[in-house]
């Protein structure tokens, strides 16, 4: 009995996780690494996450507080052999997941950008500023708060347009999905990459407000604090507010403003939780107990297993 439980928890982990190593162009899936730096973490689809969490939890000793923030970890090393792909500013990018994986995680997914120092984005390590340019949360307000209701649930690709305004140059794009299911016990699950882009047909634009990596996620932020399970809340996205594309900025503004900021699941029912109720009962891989636990205690899949006295889980 302990065997399978082992054995299905592995199976698990290794197909709920995922890595950004290409892109899409018109529809035409690129060469791996083509345009997107590989990282070189010793197993590629491992979560960065924060430096406070469990030593045990950490992997690849790759933290959200740190460099590896910026493209992933060792991901500069690669820039020299990562070509430069040249975007007509209003266009878009799409990045895409290796290995045939989808986005099995619920959460928010983000394209930020940093314009390359000098131009020249093969020498930049992305210490820089950047600045948001795509956020995107919950697109089903009558879905799984725990799985489908998240725009990006079972996606393989994150896609943001270049603002129409942005200024010509070359820059990192910076794909991030964030697995928010453990973000309860604060330890949500960063996934990022960079894209070598050259921006072309671009404007005037002031982009903002800027932000560095690491520095502007913090482990008492909200979305590390959050719980999926209980029903539909309101999400509050980390990080800046999204660049309007407009000629000026208002950092100090801004930045206040993205402190409130939520998902589209603010205006959803917040009284009728899918996963929620007497009567319901948690989805495979959803939680079943733990202290605190307000939501259902048995599994419409699965049984429930103690992970410890805050989190029970349903397993197969
Ligand atoms: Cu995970």
């Amino acid at each position: 009995m302990k065997i399978t439980f082992v054995l299905a928890t592995v199976a698990q982990l290794a197909s709920a996780h995922y890595f950004f190593d290409t892109n899409i162009i018109n529809g035409v899936s690129q060469p791996l690494n083509k345009y997107v730096r590989a990282s070189t973490r010793a197993i590629k689809y491992n979560p960065i996450k924060f430096s406070s969490n469990p030593a045990a939890d950490i992997r690849d000793n790759s933290h959200i507080d740190g460099p590896d923030a910026r493209c992933n970890q060792g991901a500069f090393s690669s820039a020299g052999r990562t070509e430069i792909l040249t975007v007509t500013a209003g266009s878009e990018v799409r990045f895409k997941l290796g290995v045939g994986a989808t986005m099995q995680h619920p959460g928010p997914g983000f394209v930020y950008m940093s314009r390359a120092p000098g131009d020249n984005v093969k020498a930049y390590d992305g210490s820089g500023d950047w600045f948001k340019i795509f956020q995107e949360g919950v697109c089903n307000s009558g879905g799984d708060f725990t799985t489908n209701a998240w725009c990006t649930w079972d996606r393989n690709w994150i896609a943001a347009r270049i603002p129409a305004n942005t200024p010509n140059g070359e820059y990192l794009v910076r794909v991030e999905h964030i697995g928010i299911h453990r973000s309860h016990v604060n330890q949500p699950e960063h996934f990022v990459s960079c894209m070598q882009v050259k921006v072309t047909g671009g404007g005037n634009g002031v982009p903002g407000p800027l932000v560095k990596f690491p520095g502007v996620y913090k482990s008492t932020d909200p979305y590390a604090n959050f719980s999926i399970y209980g029903g539909h809340k309101p999400f509050q996205f980390p990080g800046p507010a999204v660049w309007s594309g407009s000629g000026t900025s208002n950092p100090v503004a801004t930045t206040t403003r993205a402190a409130t900021t939520t998902t589209r699941a603010a205006s959803a029912p917040t009284t009728t939780p899918a996963s929620g109720g007497s009567g319901a009962k948690s989805s495979l891989w959803g939680q079943c107990g733990g202290n605190g636990w307000t939501g259902p205690k048995t599994c419409a899949q699965g049984r429930c297993v103690v992970s410890n006295a805050w989190y029970s889980q349903c397993i197969p």
